[in-house]
């Protein structure tokens, strides 16, 4: 394994806990890092990763290329068998200005009449019509819920329009107190996540906070967003990815299995029969590992009635 120090690629970033993941490196909007430990003896990995957002100069905005990249992280993240906790981050402060940015939602510089067209150096002729104006963000956040890992959003900046919502479909949400910034700006920009960014917003922190936060599209700090039961902690920025990895820490102390089954207890509910879908497949996944199913399995492939004495209707 690579044990070269990566760059440092945000002011709350210790190279020393991470290394670059690799087969990314043809990543230009986002940076993926594995937690690490480094001694004497070499490098170990950690069960924790960092995907981040790497356009600070623009706070972090996605544009099409940029989506594609963290849904192939956070994919990547869901397959990786000893990886627990997903932290989604914005790299920066900003080289131009030195704002703070976790993200800001869908990129308004190329946002066409159907939706985000082009990507660095597509023309209106040139792009895969397949491609264009597709909500793709959309596919990243069911992504997020449905994933069996904990998705922890670590608000270093702002975080508005579709960054508010990704913020919003995290599991947690952990935000820096003197940096962390909460706007909902779609309505402003004739944009409106009327999907989980809105209605679970609405299930998280009750509907009349949730209609403030889009309607009027006001500024909130992270101690009003702790108050308000949408961000778990507010803590200083220097700590802030401390926090989290502490948090990481914890979540890896828990068991796997009973982690995706809570997630997806949590989920259920709010997320109806697809809820139920996800929550089922698991439920089965552990039946399986039942000799009751292998009894039903093995009569099959063995041509006979299955055997259930064995197996008790347990009451
Ligand atoms: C974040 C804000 C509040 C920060 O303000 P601040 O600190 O004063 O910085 P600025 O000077 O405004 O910005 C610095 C530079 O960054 C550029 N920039 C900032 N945000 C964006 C952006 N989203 N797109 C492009 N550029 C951005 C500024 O232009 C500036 O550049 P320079 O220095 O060159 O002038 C403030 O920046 C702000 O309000 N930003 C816009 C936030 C916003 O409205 N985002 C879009 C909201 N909509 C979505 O995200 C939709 C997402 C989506 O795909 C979707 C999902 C579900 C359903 C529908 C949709 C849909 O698309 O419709």
């Amino acid at each position: 394994m690579n044990n070269d120090l990566p760059a440092k690629v945000s002011d709350v970033f210790d190279p020393s806990r991470w290394r670059t993941v690799s087969g990314f490196d043809d990543f230009k909007d986002m940076t993926y890092h594995r937690q690490v430990e480094r001694t004497a003896d070499g490098i170990r990995d950690l069960p924790t990763v960092r995907i981040a957002f790497n356009r600070p100069e623009v706070r972090n905005a996605f544009r099409p290329g940029t989506v594609d990249e963290l849904y192939r992280a956070m994919d990547h993240a869901r397959m990786t068998p000893d990886v627990a906790t997903v932290l989604l981050t914005g790299n920066g402060p900003s080289p131009k200005d030195g704002g703070h940015s976790f993200c800001s939602g869908g990129d308004q510089r190329i946002r066409g009449r159907d939706g985000y067209r082009y990507a660095e150096g597509e023309t209106q002729e040139s792009i895969d019509p397949a491609r264009a104006g597709r909500l793709h963000i959309l596919e990243v956040q069911r992504l997020m819920r449905t994933m069996p890992k904990v998705v922890i959003a670590v608000v270093n900046g702002w975080a508005a329009g579709g960054g508010h919502s990704l913020h919003v479909v995290s599991d947690l949400t952990i935000a820096s107190r003197q940096h962390g910034k909460f706007k909902q700006t779609d309505a402003t920009v004739g944009s409106f996540d009327a999907g989980y960014g809105s209605a679970l917003l609405a299930r998280q922190i009750g509907q009349k906070a949730a209609r403030e936060i889009f309607f009027l599209a006001r500024e909130y700090s992270a101690e009003d967003m702790v108050r308000m039961g949408a961000v778990n902690e507010a803590v200083d920025h220097e700590r802030l990815e401390e926090v989290a990895l502490e948090y990481a820490a914890d979540i890896a102390r828990q068991s796997p299995q009973a982690i995706r089954m809570l997630k997806f207890a949590f989920n259920l509910a709010d997320d109806g029969l697809a809820g139920q879908q996800v929550f089922a497949g698991e439920a089965t996944r552990l039946a399986y590992m039942t000799d009751e199913a292998v009894e039903g399995k093995e009569a099959f492939l063995q041509k006979r009635d299955p055997d259930w004495s064995n197996f008790p209707y347990y009451f």
